[in-house]
């Protein structure tokens, strides 16, 4: 296993806790601190993360290690979103957040593009731009921080539905938005494989339930009803798969179904106890934002500029190496079953 993947998910259960109640102490305002003067030397280190929305656990979650990293670099933590994740519904806070001179903005893109316009304007407003979790175009921010390859992600997903549907069947997926970059490359690579490796495994639909736990639902029951064959969903977005998970627990399809994808463990410890799901992957949020964070720290402060080869320290998760397309990889997926669950807190 790769450095950085869940080393700190064991002790998240104490970091998520003492997070909380700095959040509820009020650290989680919108605010962000006026620019630096040219004339002044020290780095501004107020940088806000833009989620895809609000109201989503993984977020929460990935959020608070961005928090957490900021506090520890003695700078200015903000969080900030849209309701839906819609793709331009971003743009109006990276207008404000230019506006209010932040030093950065972490953002994980609802749309590649529609947000592009805006994160260049603020780059040449002299704000750092880091995409993490869903990345836009190259040029339009300074780096991506990726949390696992797409090949990788799009592999276990595969991997685990095939051996639950004894890899011969009808699937589907149930995924976030339509323009999401992240789900969409997964999807791709999905395909890619299931055609290539998977002869007996056929895909039968994509739907997209937005990351609204609601739409997810309603999409689940849409899926059942159009496919009656259908022996297995992939839902590879957080969101998705635990609306899924809730839905086929209480109907007929429990244990008939499988269903796999992309899921927080605590919002999924419950279908996995009540056997509704046997596994799903992902990879520690917290340890994705505090590694955004300290990439955008160290981008403000001139340590690096994101070019491949470059390297940082991300506090207690070590040094990393600016790769290819100014990526950073953080570590690889992983997967949580009834055997191992109980072990994560996130
Ligand atoms: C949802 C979001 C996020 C994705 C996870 C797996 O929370 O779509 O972008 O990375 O699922």
């Amino acid at each position: 296993m790769k450095r950085g993947t869940l080393r700190t998910g064991l002790r998240a259960a104490s970091a998520v806790a003492a997070l909380s109640l700095l959040l509820a102490a009020g650290c989680s305002s919108s605010t962000a601190t006026s620019g630096t003067t040219a004339a002044s030397k020290k780095a501004n280190l107020a940088i806000t993360f833009l989620p895809k929305n609000l109201g989503n656990a993984y977020f929460d979650t990935s959020d608070k290690g961005g928090k957490k990293a900021i506090d520890e670099l003695g700078g200015t933590y903000a969080e900030v979103g849209p309701a839906a994740a819609a793709p331009d519904a971003q743009v109006q806070y990276i207008n404000t957040l230019t506006q209010q001179g932040v030093g950065g903005i972490d953002v994980s893109a609802n749309d590649k593009a529609a947000i592009c316009s805006a994160l260049q304007d603020a780059m040449t407003a002299g704000v750092k731009v880091v995409t993490y979790d869903s990345d836009t175009n190259p040029e339009c921010r300074n780096l991506f921080i990726n949390q696992a390859t797409a090949d990788g992600i799009a592999k276990v997903e595969v991997d685990m539905i095939a051996k639950q549907i004894g890899d011969s069947g009808e699937v589907a997926i149930l995924s976030a938005s339509a323009n999401a970059t992240n789900q969409n490359a997964w999807i791709d690579l999905m395909k890619a494989d299931l055609a290539s490796s998977h002869p007996n495994i056929k895909l039968v639909d994509v739907v997209y339930g937005n990351d609204d736990d609601q739409t997810s639902f309603d999409k689940t029951a849409g899926l059942l009803s159009a496919h009656p064959n259908l022996k297995g969903i992939i839902s590879p977005t957080t969101v998705g798969i635990a609306a899924a998970a809730r839905y086929l627990s209480t109907s007929s399809a429990k244990g008939k179904v499988a269903l796999t994808g992309l899921g927080t463990p605590n919002q999924m410890r419950q279908y996995v106890k009540d056997g509704t799901v046997t596994a799903f992957a992902l990879w520690n949020p917290a340890d994705l934002g505090y590694l955004a964070a300290y990439a955008t720290a160290a981008l403000i402060k001139g340590e690096i500029t994101g070019k491949t080869g470059d390297t940082f320290t991300a506090g207690t998760l070590g040094k990393f190496t600016v790769g290819a397309n100014s990526t950073v990889l953080l570590g690889d997926p992983y997967q949580f079953t009834k055997d191992n669950i109980d072990q994560f807190n996130f």
